[in-house]
């Protein structure tokens, strides 16, 4: 059997580590940290390569633990952002971090006996700790020119507006935390996207300087697509979150459906369990059968059950099938806003379906989908003419309120393709 880090090579995981991490994880059961600060209410999927690489290595018997950063959190990274960060208040931060850490504890395991997960948050040793222990403890250690000279710092004293001494001092504070989780649970790695390579070596320095002994860290690649567009944003330019309430399973299922092939195998190395195998197996498919999107529904799939479970894969499914003639029994009103999101609407008094209910073929005029009320008549005879993907048989047919999605939609379709979406109003 490999082991984690080949496991994590194979996966194209690895962008930079210390000297020794493949034999580190070659030979020893390790406990290994990763931190997220609480910037949002929600993770994002470009947390999901070092959420998913602690649980990763914990598979493989490593100790994970997650840092929820309610400490950090209040300071700010200035690591890979070109400007300062606006402060964020005491009561966004706790907010912040009761949403991370529920998704933090999605994926890993803490019933596992000999090696569970923990979620610590690092305001329980920063917050204490008074500003003479901190610069004689940690300050003392690092000299103002090795600070300079990290890209974090580097880039942004090349700027005009520079950088506050708040955003400059995080790596120390992250720093310390490293040095704290060593003393206090062993650990002696640190995992991060690459933009964290110089806040981790701060640690492994400051860990060898006060406990004269070598910590280890290693970093993932920045995640991006195969034609030079920004990862994990919708077409609409909108986050992709974990969130449901944020990014609802259906968006998220569509997002992965969507990726392009020239991505989709790296990212079902990325973001997926599956093994060698199966990957191998979704790749040929991919060659001699592209336009059956197998390795997109199998992505789709995969990450849609492991952030919001089997059901939703279910009813994303469905939702999918919809523009393509599909279903809606069982579909709620807010399946129905993000399916119909891009499709032409219109708004109709909610009185109109009440009592014996609208006329289809009134329905057809009003919202543009017959020219005339005889157009209208003709389409249904010719079959072609559906509400809520139900063919309409007879040209005196209405609909009702007790018809209507929620009390809210009803959905119109002419043809094949031709949708239109009536909201109803109150
Ligand atoms: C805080 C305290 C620590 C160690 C790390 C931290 C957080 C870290 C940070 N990370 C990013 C974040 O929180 O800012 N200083 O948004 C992101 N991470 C991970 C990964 C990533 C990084 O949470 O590259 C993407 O997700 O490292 O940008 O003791």
């Amino acid at each position: 059997m490999i082991n984690a880090f080949e496991e994590l090579k194979w996966r194209g995981l690895v962008y930079d580590h210390t000297e020794s991490v493949p034999e580190l994880l070659a030979k020893e059961k390790i406990t290994v940290y990763n931190g997220f600060d609480p910037t949002a209410d929600s993770l994002h999927i470009g947390h999901l390569v070092p959420m998913m690489g602690l649980a990763r290595l914990q598979r493989f018997g490593h100790t994970p633990i997650a840092i929820a950063g309610g400490g950090t959190g209040m300071i700010g990274d200035p690591s890979g952002r070109a400007t300062e960060r606006q402060l964020l208040s005491r009561e966004q931060i706790e907010a912040n971090l009761e949403g991370i850490k529920k998704q933090l504890a999605l994926i890993l395991d803490f019933e596992v006996k000999s090696n569970p997960a923990r979620i610590l948050n690092n305001a329980d040793w920063l917050a204490p700790m008074s500003m003479m222990t901190f610069l004689r403890d940690v300050g003392k250690y690092f000299t103002v020119n090795y600070m300079m000279a990290k890209d974090s710092v580097k880039s942004r004293l090349e700027r005009e507006e520079g950088i506050s001494f708040t955003e400059f001092s995080y790596m120390l504070l992250q720093a310390y935390d490293f040095l704290h989780l060593f003393d206090t649970y062993g650990c002696v790695m640190q995992t991060g996207g690459s933009d964290q390579w110089g806040n981790i070596t701060a640690g492994v320095e400051l860990i060898r300087r006060v406990r004269g002994k070598k910590a280890h860290g290693l970093v993932y690649p920045l995640i991006t697509n195969a034609d030079g567009s920004k990862f994990g944003k919708t077409a609409s330019g909108t986050n992709v979150w974990l969130d449901p309430q944020r990014t609802s399973p259906y968006r998220f299922y569509q997002f992965w459906l969507n990726v392009d092939d020239a991505d989709v195998i790296n990212y079902l190395k990325y973001f997926t369990w599956l093994d060698q195998h199966e990957i191998r197996a979704l790749e040929e498919a991919l060659f001699e059968r592209p336009e059956k999107r197998e390795a997109q529904r199998a992505l789709a799939q995969e990450v849609t059950r492991m952030i919001h479970g089997e059901t939703a894969v279910a009813r994303a499914e469905q939702a999918s099938q919809v523009l393509f003639g599909g279903d809606l029994e069982g579909l709620d009103a807010n399946d129905i806003r993000d399916i119909f999101a891009d499709v032409p609407s219109s708004q109709l008094a909610k009185t109109a379906f009440e009592g014996e209910g609208m006329p289809v073929v009134d329905l057809l005029v009003e919202t543009g989908l017959a020219t005339s009320k005889g157009d209208a008549r003709r389409s249904i005879q010719g079959g072609g003419i559906y509400v809520n993907n139900r063919r309409v048989t007879d040209v005196g047919q209405r609909v009702t309120v007790a018809e209507s999605i929620e009390g809210q939609f009803v959905v119109l379709r002419k043809g094949r393709k031709k949708y239109h979406l009536v909201q109803l109003f109150a």
